[in-house]
């Protein structure tokens, strides 16, 4: 006899909660897109952020891989008209729309010890208070900033120093100031989506590029290039966002879930991140034992040192005032965390 009566409470209670759009009864299915795969270090972090919000509330996270949406610039574009909830685009990428994010491309600001960078990104006011307003002002809300490995140059012909780039096409991703630091090095700076890199450097049109060493692995590009260079000049940084719109929609309880969702998925992808690049360089050498890698001595760096002032120079001469504030307060925050 109950029966009817609780199927007739529920029925009602079910009806106002449409009504006055109560988000607790509702779960909700988010989009994410990435710029990696699922097995990549995007997508491992993604998948962490998707664990942590499937067990913590009835919402549906579904993840979609480089290639299944576009390049890089693609998803960004969706993520910005809100047909993405959350998106994962490098400053490589988002230097073009938010300036002062291609700050990560002055060559030796950051440090390559993987600790510091942990502490660094997570601490970080220049991240986590002043880029938070610079991608609200662009429709995003940051929610993390990681690390993803020391790049490392993948080239045809051996670099012992900047005159061996030298007439190099090297291909960087679409970011003006990582094209002054190429060109600062000696390069000839090409910066294209990555699609096109594997391509691009078997039919020679490119001799070169960088990216952490867990990438050279997984895409294989080892296949396309001889020589591995480490000059410590640069440490991968990547960011996760949500359509501001829709993360301003959300009730204070989603919005901590996901907050709390981007918090778990960091602490994961530091830890995983431990010991990958030895790891990953390991199996490029077992399926190419003729790759030469090199890390540059002291004296062998000092070229790319001394170029990375000019482009810290232009990198303020590009963002004017707010650049420099950036700078200084990332120095800063890098000093505090070490
Ligand atoms: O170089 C690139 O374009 C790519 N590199 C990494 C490590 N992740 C995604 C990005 O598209």
């Amino acid at each position: 006899m109950t029966t009817g009566k609780w199927r007739l409470f529920g029925g009602l209670a079910m009806a106002a909660a449409i009504a006055t759009g109560s988000s607790a009864a509702r779960a909700d299915s988010w989009k994410y897109a990435f710029e990696e795969s699922l097995t990549e270090v995007q997508g491992v972090y993604a998948q962490q952020f998707k664990k942590y919000i499937e067990e913590n509330s009835d919402h549906e996270v579904q993840l979609f891989p480089y290639g299944t949406l576009g390049e890089s610039a693609d998803i960004m574009e969706q993520a910005q008209a809100g047909i993405l909830q959350f998106v994962d685009q490098s400053p490589g990428f988002t230097g073009s729309l938010i300036p002062e994010a291609q700050v990560f491309f002055v060559p030796y600001l950051l440090p390559t010890d993987q600790a510091h960078l942990a502490r660094f990104y997570k601490e970080s006011k220049a991240i986590n208070e002043d880029f938070k307003k610079l991608y609200a002002d662009q429709g995003l809300e940051l929610l993390t900033m990681f690390p993803e490995g020391e790049v490392a140059m993948t080239t045809k012909e051996p670099v012992k120093s900047c005159d061996d780039l030298n007439e190099v096409k090297f291909r960087v991703m679409t970011n003006p100031l990582l094209v002054e630091s190429y060109k600062a090095f000696g390069a000839t700076p090409t910066p294209l989506p990555w699609g096109e890199v594997y391509g691009g450097l078997q039919t020679n049109i490119i001799q070169g590029q960088e990216n952490p060493t867990f990438f050279l692995y997984s895409t294989k590009i080892y296949e396309v290039t001889d020589y591995i260079t480490y000059a410590g000049h640069n440490n991968f940084t990547t960011a996760t966002m949500a359509n501001e719109d829709f993360y301003n929609g959300l009730g204070k309880d989603d919005q901590k879930l996901i907050q709390d969702a981007s918090k778990a998925a960091y602490d994961y992808i530091v830890d995983y991140q431990k010991g990958l690049a030895d790891q990953e360089l390991k199996k490029i050498m077992d399926a190419k034992p003729e790759m030469t890698v090199t890390v540059l001595n002291e004296k062998q760096r000092s070229c790319f040192k001394n170029a990375a002032k000019e482009v810290e120079a232009k990198f303020i001469e590009m963002t004017g005032d707010s650049g420099k504030a950036i700078l200084d307060q990332l120095k800063a925050d890098l000093a505090a965390t070490k």
